[in-house]
């Protein structure tokens, strides 16, 4: 992750206080504080003190340290780039105290992917098929983010004037630690929107259904800590890079949630055989696809609210701290889809990059039945594509 170095000046004590008049250090304590200017943010600087911030295009990060009231020796510095130094409040999980940005570590292993213990027939990698151990993995220790990326995080990003066309990741960014070549390519330039303001329309998703279903708004709402929805893979993976992270492979992402070698179920599932699922534990549905009874908000249908806040249901949290590995949002991950052997084999810290139609999204979503929780399950979809079922979260290197 990258780090902001600071110059520390240590003053005698009694000359600590500011100057000619300057006023003294203030920090903030969440960005509705830093109301100078629009767009302000609270950021965390390398010392751990919060200072606000404004939007400045010059600046790579896209934010520029105030010069008013700013300690550290800070004031009118550009922010450094990435979520580290565009620190957000601590409000998210079950109690809205946790960082948003928490990203717990994962023990690395081997496993089999799309396999589970419980092995009752129909929840393999295809809706209906049984599980096998026919797909062997060995994955290096990583970091996984704790939460899928939140609509707040995302908003510094657009802020940024990231994700588009005009700012798009440099070729190589984002690249896998162990995948040589899985960074950004150039060509996907184009599939970026070509500037923010056509980047913040089409987080609204209007041309997909069911429409009133995104999370964005183009200002701050109620919404900040409900994950963004509507981004598609190549936004997805932008701002991975931009976080100072990567998309994690479906490898990665399937031994996440399945507890690695304990190969649960559900990424609660403890007994790992444990078939036990209902809405304390992931927000998903019951009935059809074309009218399903969401059960994220406890209230009967589907509405918004059943995208619910990143890190509410922690009944559900996976073996290493993870929230909503099963449902809320599916999650693109780094790999193209396989169509027919679906995975790669043999695999050690492995990824499927041969260019076909469709990326990987995994975990079903808030209106999904309870069988696409399950963690053998996979599905995909053109990396283009935006819809109110897909979100992601980021990786990271320990
Ligand atoms: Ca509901
Ligand atoms: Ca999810």
């Amino acid at each position: 992750m990258k780090r902001l170095v600071l110059v520390l000046v240590v003053l005698p004590a009694l000359t600590a206080s500011a100057a000619c008049g300057g006023a003294a250090a203030v920090q903030c304590d969440q960005n509705s504080t830093c109301d100078l200017n629009s767009g302000g943010i609270c950021s965390t600087a390398g010392t751990g003190n919060r200072w606000c911030a404004y939007p400045d295009a010059s600046c790579p990060s896209g934010f520029r340290y105030s010069t008013f009231q700013v300690g550290d020796g800070l004031s009118g510095v550009c922010v450094a780039t990435g979520m580290d130094a565009v620190a957000l409040p601590s409000t998210c999980g079950p109690a809205g105290t946790d960082s948003c940005c928490n990203s717990p570590l994962i023990d690395g292993g081997m496993y089999f992917r799309s396999y589970d213990v419980a092995n009752d027939h129909s929840s393999g990698k295809l809706i209906g098929e049984p599980v096998d151990m026919n797909s062997p993995a060995t994955v290096t220790g990583f970091r996984l983010d704790k939460y899928e990326v939140t609509v707040g995080r995302f908003r510094a990003f657009v802020a940024a004037g990231q994700g588009t066309l005009m700012m798009h990741p440099a070729a190589g960014d984002g690249t896998h630690p162990r995948i040589s070549g899985s960074g950004w390519e150039a060509a996907w330039n184009a599939s970026l929107t070509p500037g923010t303001t056509s980047l913040m329309a089409a987080l609204k998703c209007t041309s997909t259904n069911p429409a009133g279903f995104a999370t964005w708004t183009d200002t701050p709402g109620s919404n900040e800590n409900r994950p963004i929805n509507c981004i598609s893979w190549y936004e997805a993976m932008a701002f991975c890079a931009w976080d100072g992270g990567y998309l994690p492979t479906e490898t990665e992402w399937n031994y996440a949630a399945t507890g690695g070698s304990q190969q649960r179920a559900y990424p609660w599932s403890n007994p790992p055989s444990d078939l036990t699922v209902d809405a304390l534990h992931a927000s998903y549905a019951d009935g059809t696809s074309d009218n399903p009874d969401c059960h994220g908000d406890g209230m009967p249908g589907c509405a918004l609210t059943d995208i619910v806040n990143v890190g509410t249901k922690s009944q559900g949290d996976g073996r290493w701290g993870q929230s909503d590995l099963a449902g809320n949002l599916d999650e693109w991950v780094l790999d193209y889809n396989n169509e027919s052997t679906f995975y790669v084999n043999p695999c050690t810290d492995c990824a499927y990059l041969t260019v076909s139609r469709y990326r990987v999204l995994r975990g079903g979503d808030y209106r999904n039945n309870a069988i696409f929780m399950r963690t053998a399950v996979r599905t995909s979809n053109p990396p283009q594509n935006r819809a109110p079922s897909f979100g992601f979260r980021c990786a990271r290197t320990p």
